[in-house]
């Protein structure tokens, strides 16, 4: 039986994955290196310096670890610029509706997100103290395809892997939520994943499968 809900946060709640591919293509075009929102698709879920290794694969140039944080910083900052942009209207009616509909169902909620600004994206859009637990890209050593990202937000909530359904947008997701034993709902790519358990074609979708 499904007692919790743990959400992705980029892609799934907000679309804060515009700024990450605006502040990418910046740095890539600002060292020559050729990015589209094909490559793009591999960054979802993955973390910052994971998401420079697979732009710099096409780079002819080998950068130290130093020069590779340096990079990452970079990309941050202009990042961190689009998020002071953001507020209450990047949360959309759909997702705000169905998160109310969840918790009226007695269902726990929570975020599971490789991001470190996760905290600062849920003080803009209006849902720092929403959920019940917010494990991120703070509290974990390894990123999705990894399920420990889940495994602490499962834990933050005290439920087992099988009592809570993931919803994701990103393969690298769907992989972490197998890897840990958890039911999964795939929103746009992640929807055509062999593996998902409930390919959604909108997040209001979740209350049907919540509701069995
Ligand atoms: P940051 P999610 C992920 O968020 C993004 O999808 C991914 O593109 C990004 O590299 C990662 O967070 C790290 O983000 O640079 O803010 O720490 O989809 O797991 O909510
Ligand atoms: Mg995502």
């Amino acid at each position: 039986m499904i007692k919790a809900v743990i959400f992705d946060l980029d892609g799934v709640i907000c679309f804060t994955d515009q700024y990450h591919y605006k502040a990418w293509k910046e740095l890539a075009d600002s060292i020559g290196v050729y990015f589209d929102e094909e490559i793009n698709n591999r960054l979802r879920g993955v973390s910052r310096m994971a998401s420079l290794e697979i732009i710099l694969e096409r780079s002819p140039k080998k950068y130290t670890e130093q020069e590779k944080e340096e990079l990452a910083a970079k990309k941050n900052e202009r990042y961190v610029e689009f998020l002071d942009e953001m507020g209450p209207k990047d949360l959309s009616g759909e997702v705000q509706d169905t998160l109310h509909v969840l918790r009226e169902k007695g269902l726990k909620l929570a975020i599971g997100s490789s991001s470190k600004n996760t905290k600062k994206i849920l003080e803009k859009i209006g849902l720092k103290e929403f959920f019940d637990a917010v494990s991120d890209g703070t509290n974990i050593t390894r990123s999705k395809p990894d399920p420990e990202v889940f495994i602490k937000a499962a834990e933050m909530l005290g439920v087992k892997p099988e009592e809570a359904l993931v919803v994701e947008d990103a393969k690298a997701g769907i992989d972490a939520a197998c890897k840990g034993g958890f039911v999964s709902a795939g929103l746009g790519e992640a929807a055509e994943h062999p593996a998902v358990d409930h390919p959604l074609s909108s997040f209001a979708g979740l209350v049907d499968v919540l509701s069995v």
